[in-house]
């Protein structure tokens, strides 16, 4: 079932049940902040003390992050990009098979974006919630002259408590740790009792997240770099809409065209970024 929401002050997502998972997806940013399998805990975490708010994005789930990833140049522009506070348009949907729902959701350059971004683009999401989640984020160039992005679909995972969590499948891979600035190769797995804020490259399998009760695993498509990021105690102290405990249950195991994974996206072309989650 395909129910059109609205909170009290305006805000709407549109909420997706079928018979093997559950989802919610916000037309702002067409941020989904909820997705839960049938009789299990949900898998995206969402801070109890988020935002649903016009310009503000949700803290929790999946932020598209584009068409830039990270801080712009232009600090005056916003962290990650305009995609996340963004309108997007639910342009198609489908649910005749009771397991499983496909959305579309659709961004195009304004007058807005073009003052900040010169380029003519068309955005999509396509989501799949069944026993699987499935984004893709497709970016077409309407334009008669190329562009560069970089993004990420920035996941937030909850988890029992990150002291139980390790991360799978980026053992031997450099990274930019971005606490430090300096390049370095994972050896191992990954476990967590400080800060991480890193950026994979070179990513080229399945990234597993184990949990006390479950293994996530991510498989992407489109994309050979992988953001990992719990901001520990100090940091989230000075985040927006973050308990001041929430680093304990949460992960952000992100999707991405980051860094050296940039992407050029030629006239009338496309390149598409897609997380399979499970
Ligand atoms: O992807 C990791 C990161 O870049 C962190 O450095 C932190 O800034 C996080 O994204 C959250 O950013 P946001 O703009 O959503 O507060």
């Amino acid at each position: 079932m395909i129910t059109h929401k609205k909170l009290s002050n305006g805000f709407e997502y549109i909420e997706v049940k079928n018979s093997a998972a559950e989802a919610k997806i916000a037309l702002q940013g067409a941020h989904l902040f909820h997705y839960a399998r049938v009789d299990e805990e949900p898998i995206l975490w969402l801070s109890e003390v988020s935002d649903f708010e016009p310009g503000k994005a949700i803290r929790g789930g999946v932020p598209i992050c584009w068409p830039w990833f990270g801080f712009h140049e232009n600090k005056s522009l916003p962290q990650h990009g305009f995609a996340r506070v963004s309108m997007w348009e639910l342009v198609y949907s489908d649910e005749s098979d009771e397991k499983r729902t496909t959305l579309t959701f659709r961004l195009t350059n304004s007058n807005q974006t073009l003052k900040i971004w010169l380029y003519k683009f068309e955005l999509e999401l396509h989501v799949t919630i069944s026993d699987k989640l499935t984004m893709e984020l497709k970016t077409t160039n309407i334009d008669d002259k190329e562009f560069e992005i970089t993004q990420a679909l920035h996941s937030y995972f909850k988890v029992s408590h990150i002291s139980n969590v390790s991360v799978k499948g980026l053992d031997k891979k450099p990274y930019l740790d971005a606490l430090t600035y300096k390049n370095e190769v994972q050896e191992g797995d990954i476990s967590f009792n400080q800060e991480v804020d890193r950026v994979y490259q070179e990513v080229d399998g399945k990234i597993v997240l184990k949990d006390k009760k479950r293994e996530i695993i991510i498989n992407n498509d489109g994309s050979s770099s992988v953001v990992v990021w719990n901001p520990w105690i100090e940091k989230t102290s000075r985040m927006s809409a973050m308990k001041k405990d929430a680093y304990e249950h949460m992960l952000c195991i992100e999707s991405a065209n980051a860094f050296d994974d940039a992407r050029v996206v030629k006239p009338q072309k496309s390149h598409t970024l897609k997380a399979t989650i499970f």
